[in-house]
């Protein structure tokens, strides 16, 4: 017990200092991709590593990476994301790399002289909230992003990542040198908050992740046309706003045919946004996520159709842009098997759960062994700054995460 207390101490040390590193103070953490609020949590990690004795550098996606040398080159990772959604919680993703350090430090201390070398990485741009895409180290990592990916994606100021990376200091030609040699990944592991209410609710500490949502992610335009909004006849304006409205109102009822998938209208923008012009243009996402690909396929077609008609019959035109696809992935059995010796073992409360949210760990699984260790989240909330999980359970994610690497 006294090892989870001290752990606990020292998750709960990093993360009240981390939350601090936020552009909306006392409303919540956010924390974008390229900014002051990034870097110097960054910064913190950084001098976090440097402590527990790990060699350190700052990848070309602008990812930290903490790395202990084994014997062999091949490394395990345990990874998650220091970016966080708007107004988001103290938790999501830089949870998980604070594990992560208390893992290397558990390592070094018991001069644990490994197979293979481990790393501990916090991932940059993993949620897309400031550029809508999303997973972007991992995708670097990966070697799936193009130089012209980078300009092609905008925040709402219409900076560009490409730019957004220049003005933070890195050199988004060289985005290419982020890509790892994937032989050389033995096992990619990622503690995260559950996000959701079951863990809870089933009274368990620990979540073994089997199968992560696919997603999909389009930002819909739709065209009407600026008019006075006295003057205009009802039947002789197009009216962005009532045909995006109608569009929209159908949406959850789409996903609600399907068990099991979801679809979510989050963002929406109004151009001119007066309130006595009639709207020009109606920009919106849509989210789409089901652990059945065929669902998240059928699901945007049937979406798709009802765009088509709503829109011809107001006789205003649309256009779709796909911003992010993303099939469902299952875990690594091998490493979903070592996690579970180590809960049974410790008499961890555990139960094997699904991730309804996308994580690193998502487009990691199609390339390398990959596996997530859950802890619950109360109430279930996130993405919001009620978001809370206790720091004991944070520990006992810890130490299964240590027990899979020893056992690996
Ligand atoms: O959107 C998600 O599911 C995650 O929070 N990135
Ligand atoms: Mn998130
Ligand atoms: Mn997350």
């Amino acid at each position: 017990m006294i090892m989870i207390n001290e752990i606990a101490k020292n998750i709960e040390k990093h993360l009240k200092a981390l939350r601090e590193f936020t552009s909306t103070c006392g409303n919540g953490v956010t924390r974008f991709p390229f900014t002051k609020e990034a870097k110097m949590a960054v910064q913190y990690l950084e001098d976090e590593m440097k402590k527990i004795g790990l060699k350190t550098r700052i990848d070309e996606s602008g990812a930290i990476i903490g790395r202990l040398e084994g014997k062999e080159k091949r490394t395990i990772i345990i990874g998650s994301h220091y970016d966080s959604v708007k107004y988001g919680g103290e938790f999501d993703g830089i949870a998980g790399i604070v594990c992560g350090l208390e893992v290397a430090r558990l390592l070094k201390e018991k001069d644990f002289s490994s197979k293979y070398s481990v790393e501990i990485i916090g991932t940059n741009d993993e949620e897309g909230a400031r550029f809508k895409s999303g997973f972007f180290s991992s995708k670097a990592m990966l070697g799936q992003l193009k130089v012209s990916d980078l300009e092609a994606f905008k925040d709402s100021d219409n900076i560009s990542i490409y730019d957004a990376m220049k003005d933070y200091g890195l050199n988004p030609d060289r985005i290419y040198e982020a890509k790892r040699n994937l032989e050389d990944i033995k096992a990619f592991l990622e503690i995260h908050i559950e996000q959701g209410p079951v863990l809870e609710k089933h009274g368990k500490d620990i979540g073994i992740v089997d199968t992560i949502v696919g997603m999909q992610r389009y930002m819909v335009n739709i065209q009407g046309r600026a008019d006075h909004a006295g003057t205009t006849p009802m039947d002789m304006r197009i009216d962005a706003v009532e045909v995006a409205a109608k569009v929209i109102s159908n949406i959850g009822d789409i996903a609600r045919t399907y068990k099991n998938a979801v679809a979510t209208v989050g963002s929406i923008n109004v151009f001119p946004n007066e309130i006595n012009t009639i709207a020009q243009n109606v920009s919106f996402s849509i989210d789409i996520r089901s652990t059945k690909q065929e669902a998240v396929n059928s699901i945007y077609q049937k979406i798709k159709e009802w765009i088509e008609n709503i829109t011809s019959k107001y006789n205003s035109k649309y256009s779709i842009t796909s911003t992010l696809s993303i099939n469902p992935v299952d875990m690594n059995e091998g490493l979903k098997d070592k996690i579970e010796k180590s809960c049974i073992e410790r008499k961890f409360l555990y139960e094997h759960i699904n991730s309804g949210a996308g994580h690193d760990s998502l487009p990691m699984a199609e390339a390398v062994d990959t596996a997530m260790i859950f802890v619950p989240s109360k109430a279930g909330r996130s993405h919001s700054k009620e978001e809370f999980t206790s720091y004991e359970h944070l520990a006992k994610a810890a130490l299964v995460a240590l027990d899979a690497i020893v056992n690996i």
